[in-house]
């Protein structure tokens, strides 16, 4: 390496605040613990904190449970804890219920990234002490996403009507905001709107499907539903199918599969809210590893949404953010 290129790199890092030779030498070894593995939105999550990580030389695990469910989650959180990680990246499946489970990390001197979800709030690092210690939050903005979803679902169904969320439990930091954001926005915007009881599936389609069919056999002008999630989307769009209600009964999906997205051309799907899965996993790998390397990270970093429906689908700039399956 030339002298210059030595002079600039030790510059780089004394300005970032890290020592050259810890930059350089130590391996870190950062965790991803999804909401669950075999989920679209958490592959491509860590096909993004993959990137991230073979950018930095860092090595990444990938370890979770195969249901989104805090009683699956904390025995792999703790399992993970245990090979000591210099910091653990997690998407915590309950607000309430992993706050003492990534205390013990946290107590144990492990850095906490939550990706996704949050605990507590999701105001981190306040000083008040209680679920405040995960040094960032990264993230979609779960709120104006379900407000988005509220304003195409409201245009779908030309502003009137009966609509539905459906959704996956109370407790989810994610999927409570968009309901909060949907149900506001369409209580502010859409008066002639009505938003009737929201149907709880537990993140199972089927059920999600067979509780479409149960609320259009008691609303039988039901507009449109608002699948708060993959498999609430996905059911709900299955369950418009199955009653033979495709296109009389609008879909409005949060999340962006290859199963929901090519529903859009037919139209059983009316418009998919993608998130950007990937950037949340390239963000934390990054924010892991500048903390790691002795520099402070942001609080909270929000990232963005694709709006796809049947005129943009085919646009590569668009199809990009399909999630992987
Ligand atoms: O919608 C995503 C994620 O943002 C949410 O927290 C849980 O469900 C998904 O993983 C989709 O299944």
């Amino acid at each position: 390496r030339s002298i210059l290129g030595a002079v600039a790199a030790a510059s780089l890092s004394l300005s970032l605040g890290m020592g050259a030779a810890q930059a350089q030498d130590k391996k870190f070894t950062i965790a991803l613990i999804p909401g669950l593995t075999t989920d679209a939105f958490y592959i491509t999550m860590q096909k993004g904190a993959q990137a991230a990580a073979d950018a930095l030389g860092v090595e990444l695990v990938f370890q979770g449970a195969p249901d989104f469910n805090p009683v699956t989650q904390v025995p792999v959180l703790d399992a993970v804890i245990a090979r000591a990680p210099d910091a653990i990246l997690i998407a915590p499946t309950d607000t309430t219920q992993l706050v003492e489970p990534l205390r013990k990390a946290h107590d144990a001197g492990i850095p906490v990234i939550t990706v996704d979800t949050f605990i507590g709030t999701g105001q981190y690092q306040t000083g008040a002490g209680d679920a405040d210690f995960p040094l960032s939050y990264i993230a979609s903005d779960n709120v104006l996403g379900g407000k988005i979803a509220a304003r195409a679902l409201a245009a779908a169904i030309g502003g009137e009507g009966k609509v539905y969320v459906s959704n996956v439990k109370p407790g989810i930091s994610t999927t409570d905001q968009r309901e909060a954001g949907f149900k506001q926005a369409m209580a502010e915007e859409f008066p002639n709107v009505t938003v009737l009881e929201t149907q709880f599936n537990e993140n199972d389609a089927n059920k999600a499907a067979s509780q479409l069919q149960g609320v259009l056999a008691r609303e039988a002008d039901l507009k449109g539903v608002f699948g708060a999630n993959l498999f609430s989307a996905l059911g709900a769009a299955n369950g418009v199918q199955q009653a033979g209600q495709t296109g009389n009964v609008k879909v409005v999906a949060f999340d962006a599969p290859g199963s929901i997205v090519d529903n859009l051309s037919t139209g059983l799907v009316d418009v998919a809210i993608a998130q950007h899965p990937a950037e949340i996993g390239y963000y934390g790998v990054v924010s892991a590893y500048a903390h790691l390397t002795g520099n402070s990270i942001p609080v909270s970093i929000g990232t963005g949404f694709t709006i796809i429906d049947k005129n943009n689908v085919s646009d590569p700039n668009v199809a990009k953010y399909v999630y992987s399956e």
